[in-house]
């Protein structure tokens, strides 16, 4: 099946007028893979349909907000019943502690929270806290991590920057940069000789605790413990970035699932269930440290916005329902099972991985560790991939460095017949050589 996009193509030619690349985020162009970005007009559950009316099975899901499937219902009911209320005050409201609760309540290591609009302001904001609680300046992320676009994170990031091969970002001043150390994921002798190269000086590590802005890359055992154990010692603030894994792959995120607790938690997308909702929160001492509690700025007009956390207040209440996530799992582990499967069939190698709602997999033979091994995976191969599963109704991430995110909506049925595609398109990827 080839898809006709007649109309994505002029509302493209018309975007790239009127905005940078024609869109409002970078990874959208389709800039590494090629071809003209589809514009979307509807989602419905675990679909989507274009300007042109072809439908797609949607395996981004808005990046992963629409966990429980696109226009769910009660969502829709929710974000109407807080709309007719008013669409934004700028004074509390009763919801924003009901989102706090619901969010504490999955993760206890969240002893005080601060509502935001955005993962990056999420982000950001944390690193001001550590700094201010430390005394010091440094930073430590991993290459290949993405936390957002500010400055002081735009150091070897993954997301939209891997994408375009970018290491990071003119209008950056080299003053801010300096500040931000980098280590390669899963390398802990690195990150115990930057400690020892920088005593006394290392705010905060922020890390994604599975990497999802570089493909999906999960840690080794011991990565984790160890970075605990150095922020300890070092008297480091330990930030993990659950902006994607948060409420994604488990209801308490990948610190529910490793045990490690950090010290402070980035959240973004779920929480707000596809309205703009970020979040970050952590040990009362360290929050207590947030204006007007304490002396560390930060504000946002939108800040708990009634209607964006109404929104996910009833996301996470369905999510919280029995089953939701075994139901996400073993979805996830079909499809990537069937992806595996149908890779081998053809000689072309895969690997994949899964957890919870989240997936991915490279073009590669060997496991990927970190973003250096992503980098080297086959990316023409998942060029030719990712459009002939486009023209045939499967809307992937378009991008080697993004994760993959199923929704409670996906049938087993919607991915059978995926992988029924898959098999088809791996068949020509192998004679593409
Ligand atoms: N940075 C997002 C994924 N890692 C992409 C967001 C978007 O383009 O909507």
């Amino acid at each position: 099946m080839l898809l006709r996009r007649r109309r994505s193509s002029s509302l493209y030619e018309e975007a790239v007028r009127l905005m940078p690349g024609g869109v409002n985020s970078p990874v959208r162009a389709f800039g590494s893979v090629g071809g003209t970005p589809v514009f979307m007009k509807r989602g419905q559950g675990a679909y989507l349909w274009d300007e042109d009316g072809n439908r797609y099975i949607d395996y981004i899901t808005s990046w992963g907000p629409a966990i429980v499937g696109h226009a769910h219902p009660e969502v829709l009911a929710a974000i109407q019943e807080a709309a007719a209320d008013g669409l934004s005050f700028g004074t509390p409201t009763a919801r924003e502690s009901v989102l706090a609760h619901a969010i504490m309540d999955a993760m206890p290591a969240i002893e005080m929270i601060r509502l935001v609009s955005s993962g990056t302001e999420a982000c950001m904001s944390a690193l001001r806290v550590a700094r201010a609680f430390t005394g010091r300046t440094k930073i430590l992320k991993f290459e290949g991590c993405y936390h957002g676009h500010a400055d002081m994170l735009l150091v070897k990031p993954g997301s939209g920057a891997a994408t375009l091969g970018l290491s990071g970002s003119p209008g950056v001043p080299e003053s801010t940069a300096q500040h931000t150390l980098t280590a390669q994921f899963n390398n802990l002798a690195q990150v115990g000789e930057t400690f020892a190269n920088n005593q006394g000086q290392i705010a905060a590590i922020i890390v994604e605790p599975i990497v999802g802005n570089a493909g999906f890359i999960r840690p080794v055992p011991g990565f984790m413990e160890g970075l605990r154990e150095l922020c300890d010692a070092h008297g480091t603030v330990l930030i993990f970035d659950e902006v994607m894994t948060g409420f994604r792959v488990a209801r308490g995120g990948y610190q529910s699932l490793c045990g490690i607790k950090p010290d402070m938690t980035v959240l973004g997308k779920v929480i707000g269930g596809g309205m703009p909702v970020g979040a970050y929160g952590g040990r009362r001492d360290i929050m207590s440290m947030v204006a007007p509690a304490g002396p560390v700025y930060q504000a946002g007009t939108l800040s708990g916005n009634p209607v964006a956390v109404a929104c996910g207040i009833k996301t996470l209440e369905i999510l919280s329902r029995p089953g939701a996530y075994e139901a996400l799992a073993a979805r996830c582990a079909r499809l990537t099972m069937g992806f595996k499967s149908a890779a081998e069939e053809w000689g072309v190698p895969m690997t994949v991985d899964h957890e919870g709602g989240m997936f991915g997999f490279f073009f590669a033979k060997d496991p990927v560790r970190n973003y250096d091994d992503a980098k080297r995976a086959d990316l023409g191969a998942f060029k030719k991939f990712f459009q002939l599963m486009l023209d045939d109704g499967i809307y992937l991430a378009p991008s080697a460095f993004e994760a993959g995110f199923l929704s409670m909506a996906h049938t087993e049925a919607d991915i059978d017949a995926t992988v029924a595609v898959a098999k088809k398109v791996l068949k020509q990827v192998a004679a593409h050589g």
